[in-house]
């Protein structure tokens, strides 16, 4: 049976650490896209003489064009520059687009079956770029964030608790951005609602590193934002489709109707499998935490406002 071809495109950190993950657990194989002449052939080729060593069969493949990406099966789009401290998601958006228009033009035309995962900030924003210009329908793009999001939570949460990260389990919704939505009610360990075991006052700070969790890292790294754990993200994204598995993941979606939300991207629980983005998980919301999610929806669509009518691409 064929290999699933995975693109990733942008070669930086969150990208080569994708094709890393992907190439090493055997999900497919990965063509690596960068502007910078060399740098994605040089990190595929590293990351391709690993295989012996670390044991897998993916081929790895470095690229300046889109030739070599002709029929991917998956697209990550990781291009675009990354926060440094001081600077919000927000503050990308402009530059970005352009990036993200500029390479959905491509995978428009090379790809056009393909499920385009999305990665590159402001990340609910930059879906949008991406279904217009792909055309794509909904259930073929699809932002990666809540994974990271929740993530997070569940780390901390751990942290706080001295047990596994494995038995703890979290629900974050929401844009990706400082106004998401962790529901510690739906947060569980080993089943155990989160409010049953830890006071409010830990809860809430705990939700609150959350949502800060990427300025965080920026502030500690200082030149560049997080990138394993949004790596790890986004393969947990990839291995549920290509292996079709249905898992109930985190991720923007294109809500059309559900929570009451409409032509807008925020992160709700949705399924992944072999068609991409199979249908949303309509969790019940208390009056209160509707009113955070749609306050968290008004933000993003604030933000998909100001993007051009055209991307002149
Ligand atoms: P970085 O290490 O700078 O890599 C970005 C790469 O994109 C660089 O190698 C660039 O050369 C490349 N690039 C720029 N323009 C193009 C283009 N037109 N075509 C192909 N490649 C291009 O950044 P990073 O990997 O740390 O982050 C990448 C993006 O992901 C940023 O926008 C981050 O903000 C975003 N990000 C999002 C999350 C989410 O959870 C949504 C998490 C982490 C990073």
């Amino acid at each position: 049976m064929k290999k699933p071809k995975i693109t990733v495109i942008g070669a930086g950190n969150v990208g080569s650490t994708t094709a890393m993950r992907l190439a090493e657990s055997g999900l497919g194989d990965v063509v690596l896209v960068d502007v910078v002449e060399g740098m994605p052939q040089g990190k595929a080729l590293d990351l391709y003489q690993a295989a012996p060593v670390v044991h897998h069969d993916s081929i790895l493949v470095g690229t300046n064009d889109y030739g070599p990406t002709e029929g991917s099966d998956i697209v990550v789009m990781t291009a675009g520059l990354a926060r440094k401290p001081g600077m919000s998601r927000d503050d990308l958006q402009d530059a970005n687009a352009k990036i993200v228009a500029e390479c959905m033009s491509r995978v428009a035309k090379t790809s056009r079956d393909a499920i385009v995962i999305m990665v590159t900030n402001p990340l609910d924003v930059m879906c949008e770029v991406a279904r217009r210009v792909t055309g794509f329908p909904r259930e073929r793009v699809i932002g990666m964030a809540g994974i990271l999001d929740t993530a997070r939570m569940r780390a901390f949460i751990a942290m706080e608790m001295g047990v596994s990260t494995e038995s703890v389990f979290a629900i974050v919704l929401g844009g990706h951005g400082d106004s998401m939505v962790p529901l510690p009610r739906y947060t569980t360990v080993s089943g155990v609602p989160l409010p049953e075991l830890l006071p409010k006052e830990k809860i809430d700070a705990i939700v609150q590193r959350t949502a800060q969790g990427g300025g965080e890292i920026v502030k500690l790294l200082k030149t560049g934002s997080a990138y394993y754990a949004p790596a790890a993200g986004v393969w947990e994204m990839v291995d549920s489709i290509v292996r079709d598995r249905k898992k109930i993941l985190p991720c923007s979606v294109y809500l059309q109707g559900e929570f009451g939300l409409k032509d807008v991207w925020v992160g709700v629980p949705c399924k992944l499998g072999a068609s991409g983005m199979e249908g949303v998980f309509e969790l019940k919301l208390t009056q209160e935490e509707l009113a955070l999610l749609h306050k968290s929806a008004a933000d993003v669509k604030n933000q998909m406002n100001k993007l051009p009518a055209d991307f002149g691409v």
